[in-house]
């Protein structure tokens, strides 16, 4: 069976989201997140960056989020969640796909690191301000389309949403107050929708 290694609050939330879309059946198999263990031998084996998430399919072991989103949509998919290949809706799906841990998900992960690794009284407010904006024209960006369409590709749900939709689910924790009123009705969308209930509770 498909087995994710997850931790609370990580981007594992991703596959184990799009699984529940998919009706995949899947494993999950914690992890300690602890900087410790991720340096270990044993979990740099599995991840040689140190990071949480891992999956393994059929003996393919893989990191990246996105990239596991593609492979199980590629290889149980059946052309659900994911336009028609060269076509423009599909085109912006990938666009989508990528901003949402690329341009979207990096200053969010910034802020993390950056509290992570200053003691409290050491953290430097330009940086996190400056992140913090960064984050608001990446949510803007996503209003300006949802306000659109009841998804970020029409009116279909796309393993896009997923993929935005994790990051939007860390900005509603780390920059609550850079939300824009326009994105609430997207974002409660997603929340609404039954997958989405069962993976946050993993
Ligand atoms: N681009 C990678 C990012 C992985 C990542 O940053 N994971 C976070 C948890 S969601 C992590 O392990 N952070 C620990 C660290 O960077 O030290 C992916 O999508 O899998």
């Amino acid at each position: 069976m498909l087995q994710i290694y997850h931790a609370p609050m990580t981007r594992s939330l991703r596959v184990i989201w799009l699984c529940e879309e998919l009706d995949l059946p899947y494993e999950v198999i914690p992890v300690d997140f602890s900087p410790e263990y991720r340096a270990t031998p044993e979990w740099r084996a599995l991840n040689p960056t140190g990071k949480v998430p891992v999956m393994i399919d059929n003996g393919i072991t893989m990191f990246e989020s996105g990239a596991m989103v593609q492979h199980l949509l590629n290889c149980y998919g059946n052309g659900r969640l994911e336009p028609q290949l060269r076509t423009e809706d599909h085109a912006h799906f990938l666009q989508w796909c990528w901003f949402g841990e690329s341009t979207l998900a990096r200053p969010l992960g910034e802020i993390v690191n950056h509290r992570r690794e200053f003691p409290k009284d050491q953290t430097i407010p330009a940086v996190l301000t400056e992140m913090a904006n960064r984050v608001e024209v990446s949510l803007h960006a996503v209003a300006q389309t949802t306000q659109k369409t009841n998804w970020l590709i029409g009116d279909t749900f796309t393993a896009a949403d997923i993929m935005v939709g994790y990051s939007l689910h860390l900005a509603s924790i780390l920059t609550p107050d850079r939300m824009p009123a326009t994105l609430e009705t997207y974002w409660q969308r997603l929340q609404d929708r039954p997958s989405y209930q069962k993976t946050i509770i993993v």
